[in-house]
């Protein structure tokens, strides 16, 4: 899997709202109801990630989601994580 480099990546972050490159990787924040329903957000992702063998850098409080994709085996942002972050988006807008 190949690194995308700065360009590559910020072409691809205009089909996808919402996301930005932060530090190395892709990075967002949600905000839920509540935690029941910010928790059972992240459950659902999480049999995503296992289905993609693809997993976040995450971080919830109470009702905030923050979630960062980068790809440690290629030490930066490939298309796994646009795939993850895709998907993801997938998962919300479905609720
Ligand atoms: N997730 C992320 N974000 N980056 C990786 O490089 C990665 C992963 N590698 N999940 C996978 C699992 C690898 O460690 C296993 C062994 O397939």
């Amino acid at each position: 899997m190949t690194m995308l480099n700065e360009a590559e990546i910020k072409e691809q972050l205009q089909k996808i709202k919402g996301w930005e490159y932060n530090d190395g990787a892709l990075e967002t924040t949600f905000e839920f109801k509540n935690f029941k329903e910010t928790f059972s957000i992240m459950t659902r992702i999480a049999f995503e990630c296992e289905a993609q063998n693809h997993h976040p850098e995450w971080c919830n409080v109470y009702n905030t989601l923050t979630i960062r994709l980068s790809t440690h085996d290629a030490k930066g942002v490939t298309s796994k994580d646009f795939k993850l972050a895709q998907s993801i988006e997938e998962i919300i807008d479905s609720e």
